[in-house]
């Protein structure tokens, strides 16, 4: 008796209501009604920049063409700047949005072109998933959400050096981003396989360094980059969706393509047993005058193809894994004299302060991995990469040191590792990375309101090594980066992995119907290997 009543109790709540959306938006009401949709619906768009892509969203949801309103007549859906909201119903500011479906009209509410944008994408998915009535038209159900993230950064990381994705594949990934609300791509384009990014000063980083990859080392193998101007188009793509480039320029590790092209720059590389013929020009010179100029030239020609990125990110990380060589070389000797620097730490710290005054100068925040908290960059101007999970002191001290951090420790966040405990290709690390898991970040880690304050956000990675294909890279990155894109932007007492499994079936069909073929977790679709795959040229030889 006693269950039963609870049970009514509870059935009386005014329950918020599930709607089929990703992420989860942090407030929904149902409203007793339904929107009719039919073919003769129009769309009114504040933004006249972005009104073709509004649209296109739109008609693609609806699975027939809308139109624009014509001046003064109703429209079915409007985007608006001003607030007509009943009472003045205040609106979330920057990202977030107030969307108010009734029998009439769907109107959605936002004060920033980046609020429109996300509140497009949630009504995307409402107009896909809805019902159809006997003649086609959608029946809307109506609601009132307001929604706004819980991270201002939403990322996903690529690496275009071990394996060279190209800008078809840029392109639907970014399509893909923007349905889950993800605002920044951090573009990791160099490496020590392959250097990806043109620059005109120095073409031989990609005519020699563009060459080969992490299956493919031989060296007639077709340069594989991106010019200035598919960078400069694919940055605009990016915006138009509420996507920041971030671009990565790695040193002053990892740089064994551009030394590769440019041997006077080179520092040395891995002397270790078993990996000396891998790696062996791993670093720049970090002292020499002549290669601290080529990278600010580098980097001045990045800052100029990446103007809204606010960071330019120079990696920073596993230095110490090839800079044996640093103490024989005359200009690290001559350095560590002039500037009394003790051990290689310092002069690798020496080296990250004299880039950030480049990075800095030209505008721009510093990004680094982690491996830069330990050392004394400005913290108002960078940005801390926490991606060694083992190491939560290192988290610890960047946070105490007052750096903004952005979290995407290996686990749960790198894309690399499998996601079942019964796939063999990928990597693990006293375990792997679950579904579940990267949805549930970053609850495990226990930060307090102060250390959230601190974390701009939450980013999923994807190295290449062991990703030749295209079919493999969606594998392993879908639909983790659905669970990310969720752990990212909904409230945290929003959060449901349950809620979450059962709105995910739409979105694996969605990402189907764009060219993108996830991993399905409730199929267990078999498990994309890779095992003898040939690398693939997805863009012409340049
Ligand atoms: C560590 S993450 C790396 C990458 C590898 C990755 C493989 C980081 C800063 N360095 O160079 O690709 O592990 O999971």
């Amino acid at each position: 008796m006693k269950s039963h009543l609870a049970l009514l109790l509870i059935a009386a709540l005014p329950l918020a209501a599930e709607i089929p959306v990703i992420p989860r938006p942090a407030d929904v009401k149902e409203i007793e009604t339904h929107l009719r949709i039919s073919k003769d619906a129009t769309v009114h768009v504040a933004d006249p920049n972005n009104r073709e892509l509004f649209l296109a969203t739109l008609s693609e949801a609806a699975g027939f063409p809308l139109g624009i309103t014509p001046a003064d007549a109703p429209s079915t859906i409007q985007f608006l700047a001003e607030n007509m909201l009943p009472d003045r119903f205040p609106i979330p500011e920057g990202e977030g949005y107030v969307i108010r479906i009734v029998a009439e009209c769907a109107n959605v509410h936002a004060a920033t072109p980046a609020g429109h944008f996300n509140g497009l994408q949630t009504l995307a998915q409402l107009i896909r998933n809805a019902g159809r009535d006997a003649g086609g038209a959608i029946q809307l159900p109506g609601a009132y959400i307001v929604d706004a993230p819980r991270f201002a950064w939403r990322g996903f990381m690529l690496d275009e050096s071990r394996h060279f994705t190209g800008e078809a594949g840029v392109k639907r990934l970014l399509d893909a981003m923007a349905r889950y609300k993800l605002n920044r791509f951090h573009w990791h384009l160099t490496d020590s396989p392959g250097w990806r990014i043109e620059i005109k000063k120095y073409p031989k980083l990609t005519s020699i360094g563009g060459r080969g990859n992490e299956s493919d080392t031989s060296p007639d193998a077709p340069p594989q980059f991106y010019t200035q101007q598919q960078i400069r188009d694919i940055v605009a793509y990016a915006k138009a969706r509420n996507i920041t480039i971030v671009p990565e320029i790695d040193m002053p590790g990892h740089a064994d393509a551009a030394v590769r092209a440019y041997p006077e720059h080179d520092g040395g590389g891995f002397l270790q047993k078993g990996r000396t013929d891998k790696w062996p020009r791993f670093t720049f010179n970090p002292a020499k005058p002549e290669t601290l100029a080529f990278l600010d030239d580098i980097l001045t020609e990045v800052a100029a193809l990446f103007p809204d990125a606010g960071v330019i990110h120079f990696g920073g990380d596993e230095v110490h894994f090839g800079w044996q060589k640093w103490p024989q070389l005359p200009e690290v000797q001559a350095l560590m004299k002039k500037e009394n620097l003790k051990d290689l730490a310092a002069v690798e710290s020496w080296f990250n302060l004299r880039m950030a005054k480049t990075i800095n100068g030209l505008g721009f925040a510093t990004g680094g991995w982690d491996e830069i908290a330990a050392r004394d960059l400005p913290a108002d101007r960078t940005l801390v990469f926490w991606w060694r999970h083992d190491k939560p002191q290192v988290l610890r001290q960047a946070l105490d040191k007052g750096f903004p951090v952005v979290l995407c420790p290996r686990r749960p966040c790198y894309l690399d590792f499998v996601q079942e405990d019964s796939h063999q290709a990928g990597r693990r690390w006293g375990g792997f990375n679950p579904l579940a898991d990267t949805y549930h970040f970053p609850a495990g880690l226990q930060l307090s309101e102060d250390d959230e304050k601190q974390v701009r956000g939450l980013q999923a990675c994807l190295w290449t090594e062991t990703t030749v294909t295209q079919a493999r890279r969606d594998f392993m990155t879908w639909p983790r980066l659905v669970a990310l894109a969720e752990a990212a932007w909904t409230p945290a007492a929003r959060k449901d992995f349950a809620s979450f499994e059962k709105r995910l079936p739409a979105e694996l069909a969605w990402l189907k119907a764009h060219g993108i073929a996830p991993y399905d977790p409730f199929a267990k679709s078999p498990e994309v290997t890779d095992q003898g795959a040939k690398p693939e040229y997805p863009d012409k030889p340049q």
